[in-house]
Protein backbone atom coordinates (compact mmCIF):
# COMPACT_ATOMS: atom_id res chain seq x y z
CA UNK A 1 0.00 0.00 0.00
CA UNK A 2 1.57 3.39 -1.09
CA UNK A 3 2.92 5.65 1.60
CA UNK A 4 0.71 8.55 3.06
CA UNK A 5 1.40 11.32 5.63
CA UNK A 6 0.10 9.89 9.08
CA UNK A 7 0.06 13.38 10.69
CA UNK A 8 -2.56 14.86 7.73
CA UNK A 9 -4.29 17.90 9.65
CA UNK A 10 -7.44 19.21 8.47
CA UNK A 11 -8.62 23.25 8.06
CA UNK A 12 -11.45 23.90 10.13
CA UNK A 13 -13.80 24.54 6.93
CA UNK A 14 -12.72 20.12 5.77
CA UNK A 15 -13.63 19.32 9.02
CA UNK A 16 -16.79 20.74 9.32
CA UNK A 17 -17.30 18.74 5.76
CA UNK A 18 -16.45 15.57 6.73
CA UNK A 19 -18.56 15.80 10.10
CA UNK A 20 -21.13 17.55 8.22
CA UNK A 21 -21.67 20.58 10.25
CA UNK A 22 -21.33 24.86 10.40
CA UNK A 23 -17.46 25.98 10.50
CA UNK A 24 -18.66 27.31 12.95
CA UNK A 25 -19.33 24.30 15.41
CA UNK A 26 -16.10 22.92 14.61
CA UNK A 27 -14.15 26.32 16.02
CA UNK A 28 -17.03 25.98 18.82
CA UNK A 29 -15.87 22.69 19.54
CA UNK A 30 -12.24 23.30 19.41
CA UNK A 31 -12.46 26.17 21.54
CA UNK A 32 -14.02 24.02 23.71
CA UNK A 33 -11.26 21.59 24.25
CA UNK A 34 -14.08 18.41 23.06
CA UNK A 35 -11.77 18.23 19.43
CA UNK A 36 -8.21 18.87 19.85
CA UNK A 37 -6.40 21.07 17.67
CA UNK A 38 -3.89 23.68 16.78
CA UNK A 39 -2.72 26.87 15.09
CA UNK A 40 -0.23 27.69 12.37
CA UNK A 41 2.27 30.29 12.34
CA UNK A 42 -0.04 32.22 10.38
CA UNK A 43 -3.02 31.69 13.09
CA UNK A 44 -4.99 29.37 11.20
CA UNK A 45 -6.92 26.43 13.32
CA UNK A 46 -5.51 22.51 12.30
CA UNK A 47 -7.20 19.37 12.85
CA UNK A 48 -5.58 15.95 13.14
CA UNK A 49 -7.45 13.66 11.04
CA UNK A 50 -6.83 10.73 13.67
CA UNK A 51 -8.15 13.15 16.63
CA UNK A 52 -11.14 14.32 14.05
CA UNK A 53 -12.21 10.66 13.73
CA UNK A 54 -11.59 9.85 17.59
CA UNK A 55 -14.02 12.59 18.38
CA UNK A 56 -16.66 11.51 15.64
CA UNK A 57 -16.28 7.92 16.85
CA UNK A 58 -16.67 9.25 20.81
CA UNK A 59 -19.81 11.36 19.32
CA UNK A 60 -21.16 8.59 17.39
CA UNK A 61 -21.00 11.06 14.18
CA UNK A 62 -20.57 9.21 11.14
CA UNK A 63 -18.27 10.87 8.68
CA UNK A 64 -17.16 9.43 4.50
CA UNK A 65 -14.67 7.77 6.22
CA UNK A 66 -15.86 5.63 8.73
CA UNK A 67 -16.59 2.68 7.05
CA UNK A 68 -12.63 2.97 6.25
CA UNK A 69 -10.50 2.23 9.69
CA UNK A 70 -8.13 2.32 10.02
CA UNK A 71 -7.36 3.62 6.53
CA UNK A 72 -9.15 6.55 6.52
CA UNK A 73 -5.98 8.97 5.71
CA UNK A 74 -5.71 6.41 2.67
CA UNK A 75 -9.01 7.16 1.56
CA UNK A 76 -8.72 11.12 2.77
CA UNK A 77 -5.74 11.46 0.46
CA UNK A 78 -6.68 9.34 -2.32
CA UNK A 79 -10.21 11.94 -2.81
CA UNK A 80 -8.28 14.89 -2.13
CA UNK A 81 -6.06 14.35 -4.78
CA UNK A 82 -9.29 13.65 -6.93
CA UNK A 83 -10.41 16.92 -5.90
CA UNK A 84 -7.24 19.27 -6.43
CA UNK A 85 -5.29 17.40 -8.91
CA UNK A 86 -7.81 15.92 -10.77
CA UNK A 87 -5.80 12.34 -10.62
CA UNK A 88 -7.22 8.91 -10.13
CA UNK A 89 -3.47 8.11 -9.41
CA UNK A 90 -3.74 7.41 -5.67
CA UNK A 91 -7.06 6.08 -5.71
CA UNK A 92 -7.35 3.43 -8.25
CA UNK A 93 -3.44 2.34 -6.42
CA UNK A 94 -5.86 2.05 -3.24
CA UNK A 95 -8.32 0.40 -4.79
CA UNK A 96 -5.80 -2.22 -6.68
CA UNK A 97 -4.24 -2.97 -3.10
CA UNK A 98 -7.92 -3.42 -1.77
CA UNK A 99 -8.10 -6.22 -4.97
CA UNK A 100 -5.14 -7.99 -4.22
CA UNK A 101 -5.65 -8.63 -0.56
CA UNK A 102 -9.20 -9.66 -1.53
CA UNK A 103 -10.85 -6.89 0.91
CA UNK A 104 -13.70 -6.22 -1.65
CA UNK A 105 -16.14 -5.04 0.97
CA UNK A 106 -13.71 -2.18 1.22
CA UNK A 107 -13.60 -1.71 -2.67
CA UNK A 108 -17.20 -1.59 -2.99
CA UNK A 109 -17.27 0.88 0.02
CA UNK A 110 -14.56 3.15 -1.65
CA UNK A 111 -16.09 3.22 -5.30
CA UNK A 112 -20.24 3.73 -3.83
CA UNK A 113 -18.36 6.78 -1.28
CA UNK A 114 -16.87 8.65 -4.42
CA UNK A 115 -19.85 7.86 -6.22
CA UNK A 116 -22.01 9.29 -3.54
CA UNK A 117 -19.58 12.43 -2.97
CA UNK A 118 -20.54 14.16 -6.63
CA UNK A 119 -16.56 15.28 -6.09
CA UNK A 120 -17.00 14.15 -10.53
CA UNK A 121 -19.81 13.69 -12.35
CA UNK A 122 -21.32 10.19 -12.87
CA UNK A 123 -19.69 10.00 -16.42
CA UNK A 124 -16.54 10.23 -15.32
CA UNK A 125 -16.97 7.67 -12.31
CA UNK A 126 -17.76 5.15 -14.79
CA UNK A 127 -15.55 6.66 -17.70
CA UNK A 128 -12.30 6.76 -15.63
CA UNK A 129 -13.36 5.46 -12.06
CA UNK A 130 -14.93 2.20 -13.26
CA UNK A 131 -12.95 1.42 -16.43
CA UNK A 132 -10.06 2.79 -15.39
CA UNK A 133 -10.14 0.08 -12.44
CA UNK A 134 -11.18 -2.75 -14.79
CA UNK A 135 -8.20 -2.30 -17.19
CA UNK A 136 -5.97 -2.57 -14.32
CA UNK A 137 -7.77 -5.62 -13.30
CA UNK A 138 -8.08 -6.98 -16.87
CA UNK A 139 -4.14 -6.22 -16.70
CA UNK A 140 -3.29 -8.46 -13.56
CA UNK A 141 -5.26 -11.17 -14.87
CA UNK A 142 -3.48 -11.47 -18.35
CA UNK A 143 -0.10 -10.89 -16.44
CA UNK A 144 -0.99 -13.84 -13.99
CA UNK A 145 -1.08 -11.56 -10.75
CA UNK A 146 -5.22 -12.68 -10.34
CA UNK A 147 -7.02 -15.16 -10.58
CA UNK A 148 -9.96 -14.94 -12.95
CA UNK A 149 -12.66 -15.49 -10.26
CA UNK A 150 -10.87 -12.66 -8.56
CA UNK A 151 -11.39 -10.77 -11.38
CA UNK A 152 -15.32 -11.78 -11.86
CA UNK A 153 -15.22 -10.66 -7.92
CA UNK A 154 -13.97 -7.18 -8.84
CA UNK A 155 -16.72 -6.55 -11.63
CA UNK A 156 -19.57 -8.28 -9.34
CA UNK A 157 -18.58 -5.74 -6.50
CA UNK A 158 -18.80 -2.47 -9.70
CA UNK A 159 -21.97 -4.05 -10.49
CA UNK A 160 -23.39 -3.75 -6.70
CA UNK A 161 -21.94 -0.53 -6.39
CA UNK A 162 -23.74 0.90 -9.27
CA UNK A 163 -27.03 -0.95 -8.70
CA UNK A 164 -26.98 0.34 -5.09
CA UNK A 165 -26.29 3.76 -5.81
CA UNK A 166 -29.02 3.44 -8.71
CA UNK A 167 -31.48 2.70 -5.98
CA UNK A 168 -29.88 5.58 -3.90
CA UNK A 169 -30.66 8.15 -6.59
CA UNK A 170 -33.98 6.26 -7.79
CA UNK A 171 -36.19 8.18 -5.73
CA UNK A 172 -34.97 11.66 -5.18
CA UNK A 173 -35.04 11.83 -9.54
CA UNK A 174 -37.68 13.28 -11.75
CA UNK A 175 -39.14 10.69 -14.23
CA UNK A 176 -39.36 10.53 -17.98
CA UNK A 177 -43.11 10.45 -17.63
CA UNK A 178 -43.57 8.54 -21.12
CA UNK A 179 -41.28 10.90 -22.53
CA UNK A 180 -37.76 9.79 -22.63
CA UNK A 181 -37.95 6.41 -22.60
CA UNK A 182 -34.26 4.04 -23.41
CA UNK A 183 -33.93 0.63 -24.01
CA UNK A 184 -30.07 -0.07 -23.14
CA UNK A 185 -28.29 -4.09 -23.18
CA UNK A 186 -25.35 -5.58 -24.81
CA UNK A 187 -25.95 -8.07 -27.76
CA UNK A 188 -25.80 -12.13 -28.28
CA UNK A 189 -22.19 -13.17 -27.51
CA UNK A 190 -21.06 -10.35 -25.55
CA UNK A 191 -21.34 -11.35 -21.48
CA UNK A 192 -19.38 -7.68 -20.40
CA UNK A 193 -22.51 -5.37 -19.26
CA UNK A 194 -20.60 -2.81 -17.03
CA UNK A 195 -20.47 -0.71 -19.97
CA UNK A 196 -24.71 -1.02 -20.38
CA UNK A 197 -24.75 -0.90 -16.78
CA UNK A 198 -23.30 2.51 -16.73
CA UNK A 199 -25.38 3.69 -19.40
CA UNK A 200 -28.32 2.70 -17.66
CA UNK A 201 -27.82 4.50 -14.69
CA UNK A 202 -26.61 7.62 -15.90
CA UNK A 203 -29.71 7.83 -18.45
CA UNK A 204 -31.80 7.18 -15.10
CA UNK A 205 -29.90 9.76 -13.64
CA UNK A 206 -31.19 12.18 -16.06
CA UNK A 207 -34.94 11.19 -15.63
CA UNK A 208 -34.96 8.60 -18.48
CA UNK A 209 -37.02 5.62 -18.12
CA UNK A 210 -34.79 2.54 -18.94
CA UNK A 211 -35.39 -0.56 -19.83
CA UNK A 212 -32.34 -2.72 -18.90
CA UNK A 213 -31.42 -5.78 -20.70
CA UNK A 214 -28.55 -7.09 -19.71
CA UNK A 215 -25.87 -8.58 -21.58
CA UNK A 216 -26.39 -11.64 -24.04
CA UNK A 217 -29.22 -10.06 -25.56
CA UNK A 218 -30.37 -11.21 -28.91
CA UNK A 219 -30.31 -8.06 -31.42
CA UNK A 220 -33.74 -8.30 -32.94
CA UNK A 221 -35.07 -7.95 -29.20
CA UNK A 222 -34.01 -4.93 -28.97
CA UNK A 223 -35.92 -4.17 -32.16
CA UNK A 224 -39.05 -5.75 -30.41
CA UNK A 225 -38.77 -3.58 -27.34
CA UNK A 226 -38.27 -0.35 -28.44
CA UNK A 227 -41.39 -0.72 -30.89
CA UNK A 228 -43.88 -2.10 -28.11
CA UNK A 229 -42.15 0.29 -25.01
CA UNK A 230 -42.10 3.27 -28.05
CA UNK A 231 -38.75 4.14 -26.95
CA UNK A 232 -37.22 7.12 -28.46
CA UNK A 233 -33.60 5.95 -27.89
CA UNK A 234 -31.76 2.60 -28.17
CA UNK A 235 -28.33 1.83 -26.75
CA UNK A 236 -26.06 -0.68 -27.11
CA UNK A 237 -22.74 -1.43 -25.62
CA UNK A 238 -20.13 -3.25 -28.63
CA UNK A 239 -17.14 -4.23 -25.88
CA UNK A 240 -14.40 -6.20 -27.91
CA UNK A 241 -14.50 -8.09 -30.09
CA UNK A 242 -16.77 -5.80 -31.39
CA UNK A 243 -15.74 -4.70 -35.31
CA UNK A 244 -17.36 -3.03 -38.38
CA UNK A 245 -18.64 -6.03 -39.35
CA UNK A 246 -20.58 -6.80 -36.00
CA UNK A 247 -21.87 -3.20 -36.07
CA UNK A 248 -23.18 -3.89 -39.82
CA UNK A 249 -24.78 -6.68 -38.65
CA UNK A 250 -27.10 -5.08 -35.69
CA UNK A 251 -27.98 -2.10 -37.73
CA UNK A 252 -28.94 -4.43 -40.76
CA UNK A 253 -30.79 -6.28 -38.16
CA UNK A 254 -32.33 -3.41 -36.17
CA UNK A 255 -33.24 -1.56 -39.41
CA UNK A 256 -35.89 -4.74 -40.87
CA UNK A 257 -37.40 -3.82 -37.19
CA UNK A 258 -37.13 -0.17 -37.78
CA UNK A 259 -41.36 1.15 -37.65
CA UNK A 260 -41.36 4.59 -39.47
CA UNK A 261 -44.27 5.77 -36.48
CA UNK A 262 -41.81 4.54 -33.50
CA UNK A 263 -38.74 6.36 -34.55
CA UNK A 264 -35.46 6.63 -32.34
CA UNK A 265 -31.92 7.20 -32.37
CA UNK A 266 -29.42 4.06 -32.08
CA UNK A 267 -26.52 4.69 -30.14
CA UNK A 268 -23.72 2.42 -30.44
CA UNK A 269 -20.83 2.65 -27.70
CA UNK A 270 -17.73 1.05 -26.16
CA UNK A 271 -14.40 -0.17 -26.86
CA UNK A 272 -14.44 -1.16 -30.45
CA UNK A 273 -11.90 -3.36 -31.68
CA UNK A 274 -11.19 -1.18 -34.72
CA UNK A 275 -12.52 2.65 -36.33
CA UNK A 276 -16.06 1.09 -37.66
CA UNK A 277 -16.67 2.24 -41.68
CA UNK A 278 -19.35 4.72 -41.46
CA UNK A 279 -21.53 2.93 -44.23
CA UNK A 280 -22.17 0.48 -41.80
CA UNK A 281 -23.63 2.51 -39.39
CA UNK A 282 -26.22 3.51 -42.30
CA UNK A 283 -30.18 2.62 -41.90
CA UNK A 284 -33.45 4.56 -41.03
CA UNK A 285 -33.05 5.44 -37.93
CA UNK A 286 -33.25 9.10 -36.57
CA UNK A 287 -29.71 8.93 -36.02
CA UNK A 288 -26.98 6.65 -35.50
CA UNK A 289 -24.02 7.75 -33.37
CA UNK A 290 -21.19 6.07 -31.55
CA UNK A 291 -19.60 6.76 -28.82
CA UNK A 292 -16.34 5.68 -26.65
CA UNK A 293 -17.81 6.90 -23.36
CA UNK A 294 -20.54 8.13 -20.94
CA UNK A 295 -19.30 11.54 -20.83
CA UNK A 296 -19.81 12.23 -24.69
CA UNK A 297 -23.49 10.90 -24.36
CA UNK A 298 -24.23 13.08 -21.43
CA UNK A 299 -22.85 15.28 -23.48
CA UNK A 300 -25.03 15.15 -26.41
CA UNK A 301 -28.43 14.45 -24.29
CA UNK A 302 -27.33 18.12 -22.54
CA UNK A 303 -27.20 19.49 -25.82
CA UNK A 304 -29.88 18.29 -27.59
CA UNK A 305 -32.62 17.61 -25.22
CA UNK A 306 -34.82 14.29 -24.88
CA UNK A 307 -33.61 12.86 -27.74
CA UNK A 308 -30.17 13.46 -29.02
CA UNK A 309 -29.72 15.63 -32.18
CA UNK A 310 -25.86 16.65 -31.56
CA UNK A 311 -23.33 16.05 -34.65
CA UNK A 312 -22.25 12.78 -35.14
CA UNK A 313 -19.88 11.77 -32.69
CA UNK A 314 -17.38 9.17 -33.69
CA UNK A 315 -15.63 7.16 -30.99
C1 LIG B 1 -14.51 -7.95 -16.79
C2 LIG B 1 -14.10 -8.48 -18.14
C3 LIG B 1 -14.71 -9.63 -18.59
C4 LIG B 1 -15.82 -10.34 -17.83
C5 LIG B 1 -17.16 -9.58 -18.06
C6 LIG B 1 -18.11 -9.74 -16.87
C7 LIG B 1 -19.29 -8.83 -16.92
N1 LIG B 1 -20.35 -9.27 -16.24
O1 LIG B 1 -19.29 -7.74 -17.49
C8 LIG B 1 -15.79 -11.75 -18.46
C9 LIG B 1 -14.92 -12.62 -17.62
C10 LIG B 1 -17.14 -12.42 -18.67
C11 LIG B 1 -15.06 -11.48 -19.78
C12 LIG B 1 -15.09 -12.36 -20.84
C13 LIG B 1 -14.36 -12.18 -22.00
N2 LIG B 1 -13.50 -11.18 -22.27
CO1 LIG B 1 -13.30 -9.63 -21.15
N3 LIG B 1 -12.72 -8.23 -20.08
C14 LIG B 1 -13.12 -7.81 -18.93
C15 LIG B 1 -12.30 -6.57 -18.51
C16 LIG B 1 -11.30 -7.01 -17.45
C17 LIG B 1 -13.09 -5.40 -18.00
C18 LIG B 1 -14.25 -4.96 -18.91
C19 LIG B 1 -15.11 -3.98 -18.18
O2 LIG B 1 -16.03 -4.33 -17.48
N4 LIG B 1 -14.77 -2.66 -18.26
C20 LIG B 1 -15.45 -1.61 -17.56
C21 LIG B 1 -16.56 -0.99 -18.44
C22 LIG B 1 -17.27 0.08 -17.63
O3 LIG B 1 -15.90 -0.42 -19.57
P1 LIG B 1 -16.53 -0.46 -21.04
O4 LIG B 1 -17.23 -1.72 -21.27
O5 LIG B 1 -15.46 -0.07 -21.97
O6 LIG B 1 -17.63 0.68 -20.97
C23 LIG B 1 -17.28 2.03 -20.85
C24 LIG B 1 -17.20 2.75 -22.20
O7 LIG B 1 -16.71 1.93 -23.24
C25 LIG B 1 -18.57 3.29 -22.42
N5 LIG B 1 -19.60 2.44 -23.04
C26 LIG B 1 -19.71 1.11 -23.10
N6 LIG B 1 -20.82 0.77 -23.74
C27 LIG B 1 -21.45 1.90 -24.11
C28 LIG B 1 -22.65 2.10 -24.79
C29 LIG B 1 -23.06 3.41 -25.05
C30 LIG B 1 -24.32 3.63 -25.79
C31 LIG B 1 -22.27 4.50 -24.59
C32 LIG B 1 -22.73 5.87 -24.82
C33 LIG B 1 -21.08 4.28 -23.89
C34 LIG B 1 -20.68 2.99 -23.66
O8 LIG B 1 -19.03 3.61 -21.12
C35 LIG B 1 -18.43 2.76 -20.14
C36 LIG B 1 -17.94 3.66 -19.04
O9 LIG B 1 -16.84 4.41 -19.47
C37 LIG B 1 -11.63 -6.17 -19.87
C38 LIG B 1 -10.23 -5.55 -19.69
C39 LIG B 1 -10.14 -4.13 -20.18
N7 LIG B 1 -8.97 -3.70 -20.48
O10 LIG B 1 -11.13 -3.45 -20.31
C40 LIG B 1 -11.61 -7.50 -20.64
C41 LIG B 1 -11.72 -7.46 -22.14
C42 LIG B 1 -12.78 -6.46 -22.59
N8 LIG B 1 -12.17 -8.81 -22.43
C43 LIG B 1 -11.62 -9.32 -23.49
C44 LIG B 1 -11.84 -10.63 -23.98
C45 LIG B 1 -10.97 -11.05 -25.15
C46 LIG B 1 -12.78 -11.46 -23.39
C47 LIG B 1 -13.08 -12.89 -23.79
C48 LIG B 1 -13.14 -13.18 -25.30
C49 LIG B 1 -12.02 -13.75 -23.10
C50 LIG B 1 -11.98 -15.20 -23.42
N9 LIG B 1 -10.90 -15.54 -24.07
O11 LIG B 1 -12.89 -15.92 -23.07
C51 LIG B 1 -14.43 -13.17 -23.13
C52 LIG B 1 -15.59 -12.81 -24.07
C53 LIG B 1 -16.88 -13.21 -23.47
C54 LIG B 1 -18.02 -12.74 -24.30
N10 LIG B 1 -18.52 -13.60 -25.15
O12 LIG B 1 -18.42 -11.62 -24.17
C55 LIG B 1 -10.66 -8.35 -24.14
C56 LIG B 1 -11.15 -7.73 -25.45
C57 LIG B 1 -9.99 -7.59 -26.41
C58 LIG B 1 -10.36 -7.09 -27.75
N11 LIG B 1 -9.88 -5.89 -28.08
O13 LIG B 1 -11.05 -7.73 -28.48
C59 LIG B 1 -10.39 -7.34 -22.97
C60 LIG B 1 -10.08 -5.89 -23.40
C61 LIG B 1 -9.21 -7.95 -22.17
C62 LIG B 1 -7.92 -8.03 -22.99
N12 LIG B 1 -7.06 -7.03 -22.92
O14 LIG B 1 -7.70 -9.02 -23.64
N13 LIG B 1 -14.40 -10.30 -19.74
Amino acid sequence: MEHFNPDLSLTSTQAAELLDVHPSTVKRWCNDGALASSKTGGGHRRIHLEDLQLFARENEIDTILSPFHPYEPHVWTALQELQDDDSFRRFHSLAMSWVFRGQLQRLHDLFLTLARSEIIPFSRFCDEGIRGLMEQVGGAWHAGKLRAGEEHMVTQAMIEVLLEYRREVAGSLPRGHGERIAVVGSTEGNQHHLGSLCVRVLLERKGWEVYYLGPDVPVEDFGAIQEGRGAGLVCISLTPPATTGEVARLVRILSEFYHAEHPYTLALGGSLASPVDPEATEGPFERVDMYGSCAELEMTLDQGGPIPRAEHVQA
